[in-house]
């Protein structure tokens, strides 16, 4: 086997990407741990086979970076072309299923939106073989990279734009680390989803070394009720979205208790978003321009990630818990739910106990999904000037999205998850592998996670 061709085979599994599937992602995650390569050797025969799942970890100890993974999102594969990584990229139309009972037609790429996430390392030659399948012309262009003018994806200024049906060839050396993104370079594609994360990883690992390594790409909507079609012009957001979904039905982040965490956070909207994580504190490590010297490096726990940036934090997971990840701005931690209300939206005398609540639950069964109970109000409540605020907004509906992520979560957790809005879930060994078990079981085969062309 040719150094090239070797190194592909194991990069390839480290990424996760490429040949063997986005499944094992998670479980890739956990090299750092001595405890979890002992658990990978024991379920070597599991899914994917034991042969990759060794050289993975032999390149993972080796490269000393584990993948990130973008939670709802999946890796574009590759293929080599001697030394050259080889990406197929498609600009498409996309249904995005962003809550239970809200399905909207966005652009996107290879059927995704944002679009799967391309990781390579530093120094890698790219070529990314892009092809319209847009009604209209686009482009792509790579944010933050240092590439030839040749390769920018500005329609007229750096090339002719990719017209519908037709193919571009971009290809690059990537001298840079650190978090990057592909766009079209028309705004309204831009507002329509048009997006994915370029993910470089450094030729010399970062220090300190983080277990896990996480994405999360912010996006806003505006959704007319009964609509599906976003209005790219309207600046009144009423759907948030991370990684293209919203709260409850974005997947929590898993982490074990006691392992360093990286996050990437990539603001690709109207709005810039203050992130808030719960009970702990983070230090920024780096931006859009890569990674930031541990000089600069302070305490926080809110960051402002402002559009067309980048901003990756880390912490180390000291404490057990469901900590919520969120967007601050209250509004963007709703979501808009004219879609079911409609008429309560109009009947705002609708405020009893009772009546709300059946027609929650009448709504529910429309969806349909289970509507767990929303939280207790005063009896007095509609003497109260104001009322309702909260009271009402709430729709649990644990069973509408659970997934192995959400195991294990108090009854009705769902009903506070909205908008820009997921868990860090900070899991001691027991229950951290239990999960990964889960997702292992509930994989799917392997050949769900290619988003070639044919
Ligand atoms: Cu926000």
């Amino acid at each position: 086997m040719g150094g090239n061709r070797r190194r592909f085979f194991q990069e390839a599994a480290v990424l996760g990407a490429g040949l063997f599937g986005f499944s094992k992602n998670l479980d890739a995650q956990s090299t750092g741990s001595a405890a979890t390569n002992a658990a990978q050797q024991r379920s070597g025969d599991a899914a994917h086979g034991g042969e990759h799942r060794g050289k993975r970890m032999a390149a993972a100890s080796e490269g000393g970076f584990v993948p990130m993974v973008a939670p709802d999102l999946t890796d574009l594969p590759f293929e080599m072309d001697g030394a050259i990584k080889v990406f197929h990229l498609t600009a498409e139309p996309v249904k995005r299923k962003i809550a239970p009972f809200k399905t909207i037609d966005a652009w996107g790429y290879n059927g995704s939106c944002p679009g799967p996430t391309i990781q390579v390392r530093q120094g890698d030659r790219v070529r990314v073989i892009f092809e319209n399948k847009l009604p209209e012309s686009t482009s792509l262009h790579w944010h933050g990279l240092e590439i030839p003018i040749e390769q920018d994806g500005v329609p007229w200024i750096s090339q002719k734009p990719v017209a519908p049906g037709e193919k571009y060839v971009y290809e690059f050396t990537v001298h840079q680390e650190g978090t990057f993104f592909y766009h079209s370079h028309n705004a309204m594609q831009e507002m329509i989803g048009q997006i994915g994360f370029f993910v470089a990883h450094p030729e010399n690992s970062y220090r300190p070394h983080a277990a896990h390594d996480y994405g999360v790409i912010l996006q806003e909507w505006a959704v007319l009720p009964s609509n599906t079609v976003p209005n790219t012009s309207s600046m009144e957001y009423n759907w948030l979205t991370f990684n293209g979904v919203s709260a409850p039905a974005i997947t929590p982040m898993i982490v074990r208790l006691g392992s360093r965490v990286r996050l990437r956070i990539v603001n690709m909207g109207m709005d810039h978003h203050p992130i808030h994580l719960h009970g702990n504190q983070f230090v920024m490590t780096g931006t859009e321009g890569g990674r930031a010297p541990e000089s600069s490096w302070y305490p926080m726990n809110t960051i402002l990630v402002g559009v067309a940036q980048a901003r990756v934090i880390e912490f180390d997971a000291k404490y057990p818990g469901a900590w919520m990840l969120h967007c601050h701005l209250p509004h963007h931690m709703m979501n808009n739910m004219m879609d079911l209300l409609r008429d309560r939206q109009i009947e705002t005398a609708n405020t009893t106990d009772a009546r709300a609540l059946s027609q929650m639950e009448t709504l529910a069964e429309s969806v349909p999904f289970e509507h767990v109970h929303h939280s207790p109000i005063a009896e007095n409540a509609n003497n109260v000037p104001g009322f309702p605020q909260d009271a009402f907004m709430e729709m649990g509906m644990d069973d509408a999205v659970v997934k192995p992520e959400t195991y294990g979560l108090p009854e009705n957790w769902s009903a506070q998850m909205m908008g820009m809005m997921t868990l860090v879930r900070v899991l001691p060994d027991k229950e951290y592998e239990e999960i990964l078990t889960k997702k292992k079981n509930a994989a799917p085969p392997e050949e769900h996670h290619h988003h070639h062309d044919s």
